[in-house]
């Protein structure tokens, strides 16, 4: 995998102009050690100057191409934007849009078809994983994709977001993000083992300027996407720096 860590900031349905200049402002002192991407509303991608310090993401793709699709944006909407990543299947998205996981393979063919970098999000529910359930969750919501696709797999990222942890402010202990993280990339790997080794697996659910350190020093690890605590401009360029 890329020896750099990537830290993704997922605004959801929050921000201003003011936040995309406050951001800008603090990532100029960052460290070319580390990839960061934001992803902001889509509204407010193009009032991001281009920077060698971030890239930029959409937080959702339409499946389909131009066309009578009212309120969605579509790949090439999103490129022209700037933005060169894609989340996909946020939990957000799959429990409030129901997007199912055969969508979110569409959606993430999309993407790559059409040169974005998809951030594939995959994660258990507390009663899930009170069940423990968690392995065959994180095993169907990956074969969706990747046992189909293989060939997606060398051209996405992964982010593990169990859902219990996501804006609770309970993240997951560095020992069971790790769990996680190897399961997932064992799971990968029967699809495509060079693909599987590189690929970035992000950590995401409550991350902060306080257990983001702990989080990084799992050797599965390979970053975060950080939600409320990328709001706060300081401490998400304290995340970012941690990540070095
Ligand atoms: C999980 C995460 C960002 P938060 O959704 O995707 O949000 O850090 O607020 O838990």
């Amino acid at each position: 995998m890329s020896a750099k860590k990537l830290i993704a900031a997922n605004w959801k349905m929050n921000g201003s102009r003011a936040l995309v200049e406050a951001v800008v402002q603090q990532l100029t002192n960052l460290s070319p050690e580390v990839d960061v991407l934001l992803c902001p509303p889509a509204t407010l991608l193009p009032l991001f100057p281009a920077s060698q310090h971030y890239a930029l993401g959409a937080q959702n793709v339409s499946e389909h191409e131009q066309g009578a699709y009212t309120g969605e944006l579509d790949v090439t909407l999103i490129t022209e934007t700037g933005a060169t990543y894609v989340l996909v299947g946020h939990s957000e998205r799959r429990q409030y849009h129901g997007e199912s996981d055969q969508l979110i393979c569409l959606k993430l063919q999309q993407a790559v078809n059409g040169g974005l970098t998809p951030v594939l999000c995959i994660g258990e529910t507390l009663t899930e994983r009170q069940q423990e359930n968690t392995e065959q969750v994180i095993a169907k919501q990956l074969a969706a994709v990747y046992a189909s696709h293989p060939e997606l797999l060398a051209k996405s990222v992964v982010a593990y977001e169990p859902v219990w942890a996501i804006g609770t402010g309970e993240s997951a202990t560095p020992e069971q993000a790790q769990a996680a993280h190897a399961f997932i990339r064992q799971q990968l790997a029967q699809y495509d083992a060079a693909g599987a080794a590189k690929v970035r697996i992000l950590y995401g659910g409550s991350v902060n300027a306080t257990n983001c350190s702990a989080l990084f020093a799992q050797p599965d690890i390979n970053g975060a996407l950080v939600g409320g605590a990328s709001l706060k401009p300081s401490e998400f360029m304290q995340i970012c720096q941690s990540a070095k």
